[in-house]
């Protein structure tokens, strides 16, 4: 009779899963709060989304009298609208054109 089911290893058992169940909720918990913080700590600082269209004129830095797509990219929603405004496809957007674009934003 050296059969033996000592309760001690069914113990062990549920304590490892206990501990396993703990390490998988200890190990999650401390990645939350830093994503927020970054979050936090950056969005304010490195995220210049401009509430107002910029002038023109600002855009305009070659001041040629047209915003290229080139200089569009300062302004990324204006960068993706880039295509849509520039009704007649030249590539560049005229003031009339950057006008539907300003008025669009305010
Ligand atoms: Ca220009
Ligand atoms: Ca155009």
């Amino acid at each position: 009779m050296t059969h033996t089911t000592p309760r001690s290893i069914l113990a062990l058992a549920t304590a490892c899963m206990l501990t396993a169940i703990a390490a998988s909720s200890y190990a999650q918990a401390p990645r939350t709060p830093q994503v927020t913080d970054d979050a936090q700590a950056t969005s304010p600082r490195a995220a210049p989304t401009p509430s107002s269209p910029q002038p023109f004129e600002d855009l305009d830095t070659n001041g040629d009298g047209a915003i290229s797509k080139d200089e569009a990219a300062v302004d990324p929603p204006l960068a993706q609208a880039f295509g849509m405004l520039d009704t007649d496809a030249d590539g560049r957007l005229t003031p009339e054109e950057y006008a539907v674009y300003a008025q669009g934003q305010s």
